[in-house]
């Protein structure tokens, strides 16, 4: 294939792919709807993304700059736009920011033209991700983000060996970047650390994970808490726990908190990740629970188990087995949009409504944490659906 016919085919499936309609899967399980395409994947990538477009340098049409994945997205509706900030992969492993926007949250995402510059601090980043996009109170856009850089501590011979923390900055329109320092915490390592949209006692608050190690909990682990007086130089000296691990559940190996959490009239909602560990590696499962109005740190309704887990092809990816959520946007009339990525390859979005999660969250029963507790819940909610049981038998009669 010549130049020019390379070209219209490549721009042709680009042009295909960013117009697909999306459709919502049938039935569902009421509480949110699945639909049928992902959101945003690498192939959404502008073709003048990966290659060198002139014919003279790239007589071959040959990609250039290869994408590997565009997932875990903050998101955030501005100017009547649906807009995800996603994590960006390249080939050689490095991950960058870049905004997609559609025009009504489920289809149509199209990536901006240009990636972010994120600026750095004085120690420059290695690898950034996973940002939280929060519109607080005090007027700024905050993303807070993965910073991750080679534990200076390691020996020479250990080239795995990471450091993560938080990084910060702030932004009016998601293009021009001021770059804060990073959140200082008592932790060795941070990750999924959010923002509070709103002031506590005055101070910034951030959800933390307190961690030992780059991928084990260690002796930390749990959703944490902590205040900061100052958001130009933020330190959080003292983390308290407010959702921790739990044997034998969905988070019992880590957690983490997914975007930042939605004022409701009975509570802020909140979706995170729990991971546990099985045969086939680490499985990581989003749920919800809610905290008090009076009080953020205090849990006041958490269902047991999942509220999501991979189906399907998104099972399978470069982290298989893998629901990760760091974003998710309210709309006035009360639809919610769920932006969750599967095996950390490409963007999904889930659609519910604020009245149906806290009716989930305040109305699914907490984990037991035993066989018995999970049979006698089967046993109410069977004993309460007696008057009813007759008739559906009737109906599914041959
Ligand atoms: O690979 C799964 C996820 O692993 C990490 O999450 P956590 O810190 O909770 O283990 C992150 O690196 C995340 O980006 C990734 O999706």
């Amino acid at each position: 294939m010549n130049f020019e016919k390379r070209l219209a085919a490549l721009q042709q499936a680009y042009t295909e792919l960013v117009n697909k309609p999306n459709s919502r899967e049938a039935i569902g399980n009421g509480i949110y709807d699945r639909y049928e395409h992902p959101v945003l994947t690498a192939q959404h990538a502008p073709v003048f993304w990966k290659y060198d477009l002139n014919p003279q340098t790239n007589p071959y049409l040959l990609e250039r700059f290869g994408i590997n994945g565009a997932f875990n997205a903050g998101a955030i509706k501005l100017n009547n736009k649906y807009l995800m900030v996603a994590r960006v992969e390249g080939v050689d492993r490095k991950s960058f920011f870049a905004v997609a926007e559609s025009d009504n949250g489920i289809d149509g995402f199209r990536f901006w033209d240009r990636p972010i510059v994120m600026p750095e601090t004085s120690d420059p980043d290695t690898n950034v991700y996973d940002m939280r996009v929060v519109q607080h109170e005090d007027g700024w856009i905050y993303g807070v983000f993965c910073t991750e850089r080679r534990d200076k501590t390691a020996p020479a011979t250990d080239l795995s060996a990471a450091t993560a923390q938080c990084g910060i900055a702030r932004t009016r329109d998601l293009k021009t970047w001021e770059r804060l320092p990073d959140l200082k915490t008592p932790s060795p390592q941070q990750r999924n650390v959010v923002l509070h949209p709103e002031f506590v006692n005055g101070k910034y608050a951030f959800y933390t994970r307190p961690q030992d190690g780059f991928i084990n909990t260690g002796s930390g682990g749990g959703i944490g808490f902590g205040l900061a007086d100052d958001i130009t130089n933020a330190v959080v000296k003292e983390e308290i726990v407010i959702d921790g691990r739990a044997y034998h559940t969905v988070y019992e190996a880590k957690n983490g908190l997914g975007p930042a959490p939605i004022k409701t009239d009975k509570g802020w909602l909140h979706l995170a990740h729990g991971v546990r560990n099985c045969a086939a590696g680490l499985r990581y499962v989003l749920y919800l629970f809610m905290t008090s109005l009076d009080d953020i740190t205090k849990v006041t309704h958490k269902p047991a188990g999942h509220f999501m887990a991979p189906e399907g092809i998104e099972r399978v990816g470069d982290v298989s087995n893998v629901l990760f959520s760091n974003g998710w946007i309210a709309d006035e009339d009360g639809k919610v949009f769920i932006y969750y990525a599967s095996s950390d390859t490409r963007m999904h979005v889930a659609t519910s409504t604020i009245d149906k999660l806290v009716d989930y969250v305040i109305h699914t029963k907490e984990d037991g944490l035993r066989s018995a507790t999970s049979v006698q819940t089967l046993n109410n909610l069977i004993h309460q659906n007696a008057p009813y049981i007759h008739q559906l038998k009737e109906a599914s009669a041959v």
